[in-house]
């Protein structure tokens, strides 16, 4: 099975760089910007739309095509050890039990695999865990069901809540539902953007696939991630934390806009965009923390 998986996986890989140039999800939103995020029934990553993700995906890539061909030889091995050494072909076995060059490959080759593996999983590692000297800041605190955002450095805008847009709005602004959300958090593109992540009860996990962020928000505790979003749209991720029962309620977007649109976004106090405050006046069913 996991052979299977592995297989697949690769095969995967390489249809989806052979289809390249199609953008399965990218498509235009009622805002004009692209969005990002799960196709359906893909089965890769998510295009990225950071340098982390970049970096994650051909680290993804190589340790997939190590091992593809790891379980590919140990099968065939099997195979033909299974079928020219069976019984009837072979009724005296060698009693063979030690030699040193075969001993000494397989030590040798598996290192060399592993210093394959690790030296770039350790530097994509560093990446993500060291921050660069970043721009700004965002603060996301997980609530059970739903997130706020803040910006420490922008006093004028207040932290707002950002809840998951139900069925028929979702339909209503043309985005896709359980991912699109009320009042999403904007950040400006070509920027280093610090994200400070904690939670006020549950713990939860603020993900964004395309950007390669997962940051787990625990009660009581600041983790801190960066992202530095390419191109402007919408992008989106969801809480990757078992928090309780509306987990799947906690949908994650994130709007990247220019530097100026946002400079202009900060100006206005953050005011949210004219479709989700039509929805919200017009006593759209706009869900509640707790219910
Ligand atoms: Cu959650």
């Amino acid at each position: 099975m996991r052979a299977l998986n592995a297989m697949s996986s690769t095969i995967g890989a390489g249809l989806v760089a052979a289809l390249s140039g199609v953008a399965a999800f990218a498509q235009d939103a009622p805002s004009g910007l692209n969005e990002f995020g799960p196709e359906p029934k893909g089965w890769f990553l998510q295009d990225a739309a950071t340098p982390v993700m970049e970096e994650l995906i051909v680290v993804h890539n190589l340790v997939q095509i190590i091992i593809t061909a790891i379980v590919l030889f140990v099968f065939l091995l099997m195979a033909y050890i299974l079928i020219r050494f069976r019984e009837s072909k072979n009724p005296v076995p060698s009693k063979t039990s030690h030699n040193t060059l075969i001993e000494i490959v397989w030590t040798v080759v598996p290192v060399i695999l592993l210093v394959i593996i690790a030296i770039p999983s350790m530097n994509l590692l560093y990446k993500q865990d060291r921050l660069p000297e970043t721009e700004m800041t965002v603060k996301v605190v997980g609530n059970t069901w739903n997130w706020l955002y803040s910006y420490p450095e922008y006093e004028n805008v207040e932290e707002w809540v950002s809840n998951p847009l139900d069925e028929t709005q979702a339909r209503e602004v043309g985005q896709p539902y359980l991912l699109a959300t009320d009042a999403p958090l904007v950040v400006p593109v070509g920027t280093k953007v610090k994200v400070l992540v904690t939670s006020v009860n549950n713990m939860h996990s603020w993900a964004v696939p395309s950007f390669g962020v997962k940051m787990d928000a625990v009660p009581g505790i600041i983790n801190e991630t960066w992202f530095e979003v390419f191109e402007e749209g919408t992008y989106y991720g969801q809480c990757s934390e078992i928090c309780g029962v509306r987990h799947y309620y906690m949908p994650i977007e994130v709007k990247a806009v220019s530097k100026a649109e946002f400079a202009r976004f900060i100006a206005a106090g953050g005011e949210p965009e004219d479709k989700f405050a039509q929805l919200n006046d017009g006593g759209g069913a706009v869900v509640s923390a707790n219910d």
